[in-house]
């Protein structure tokens, strides 16, 4: 399997961000994708490719052209209104608050595009999160054209991230620009198997009301665990979308065995479906050792759950998502990818 890889990933390190005990160092740091990278050449899983440059219309089929143009201008504005650290919000639009009239204020902004305060915006962070658009298209681009499988090394992550806003760690949604990639492409069923510890709430936002993209979410229960407000089993999808959105959320202390269960159950939703091509958000915070996250799967689970992906005989793209257990989140990533292989 060939691996789409930039090294402008290493352009976005943000210093904090906020959580229950305060401002913390970033979970999501440079290493988590050069781990990933190295083992990706430790077992020869393929070549190792730079990616194309798309330009920003394949993004914008997603994301709102004012929410590019902040993401685009953040950091010139932030730094023109004085400031010097990197840029995190600290003012949200909830409920009753205008949620439509953009406001002016580059701080105010962080607010109105954002839903936490875990996506620092850092002067490089533009050119690292397009980067990571790029690799997921130029994947997209390779299985649209033949491939089998390929995988998107993407970084930073993109399942949080909807239309018009950021938040844990996610800017622009990687994976929901490829699925739009393909429907654009001639493609007309696209399925995404979201298998990240937490929610993909921007996909599932992005997604919802349509019925050309079928989307399967294994995560924690958002009664307990981020991102809190969408994940709900009984979010199924509203008008044309209704039934192409399924949810399966599990408890904290989850084992293999019962999060199996509900891949199969997601597998055989996905067979049903049949759609033309595949794309995995592909998380590996579901491992026990994962420092935010409360599921118990182990190492070599993740080269079974490989093998049943590959038992869809879609033409797959896998798009990394998040996996914070950093000394061990290349050998659990490419597990999956080795499963698929049946290596
Ligand atoms: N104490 C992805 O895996 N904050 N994002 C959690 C835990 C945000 C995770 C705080 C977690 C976002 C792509
Ligand atoms: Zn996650």
């Amino acid at each position: 399997m060939k691996t789409i890889y930039s090294e402008n990933h290493k352009l976005q390190h943000g210093d904090f961000e906020l959580v229950a005990d305060g401002l913390v160092p970033v979970f999501e740091m440079p290493r988590r994708a050069e781990i990933i990278h190295a083992r990706v050449k430790a077992v020869h899983l393929g070549e190792i490719l730079a990616p194309k440059d798309f330009g920003l219309e394949p993004i914008k089929r997603i994301h709102t052209a004012p929410y590019v143009q902040f993401l685009e201008n953040a950091w010139n504005e932030w730094t023109a209104a004085g400031h010097a650290k990197h840029a995190l919000p600290y003012t949200w639009a909830v409920r009753q608050m205008n949620q439509t009239r953009a406001p002016v204020a580059i701080e105010a902004k962080l607010g109105f595009y954002s839903l936490d305060a875990a996506a620092p915006i850092t002067p490089t962070t533009w050119q690292a999160i397009t980067g990571s658009v790029n690799v997921a298209l130029t994947g997209a681009e390779m299985v649209k054209n033949g491939s089998s499988g390929v995988f998107s090394l993407c970084r930073p992550p993109g399942h949080h991230a909807a239309a018009d806003y950021m938040g844990g760690y996610c800017f622009f949604n990687n994976v929901a620009v490829a699925a739009q990639y393909f429907l654009d492409n001639g493609a007309a069923r696209v399925a995404i198997l979201d298998i990240d510890y937490h929610h993909g709430n921007g996909t599932q936002a992005i997604f919802y009301d349509r019925a050309d993209v079928l989307l399967v979410n294994l995560h924690g229960d958002p009664s307990v665990e981020y991102p809190y407000f969408l994940g709900y089993g009984d979010e199924t999808g509203s008008g044309a979308g209704e039934g192409f959105n399924i949810n399966y959320p599990m408890p904290h202390g989850t084992s293999f065995e019962t999060w199996n269960a509900n891949l199969e159950l997601a597998c055989q939703n996905l067979e049903r479906y049949a759609p033309e091509v595949l794309l995995v958000s592909l998380g590996v915070d579901t491992f026990k050792h994962d420092p935010i996250s409360q599921f118990l799967l182990e190492t070599p689970d993740y080269l079974k759950i490989g093998a049943r992906i590959a038992k869809l005989g879609k033409p797959t793209l896998f798009v990394m998502e998040g996996g914070y257990a950093v000394e061990e989140i290349g050998v659990n990533a490419v597990n999956v990818l080795l499963g698929f292989e049946d290596r």
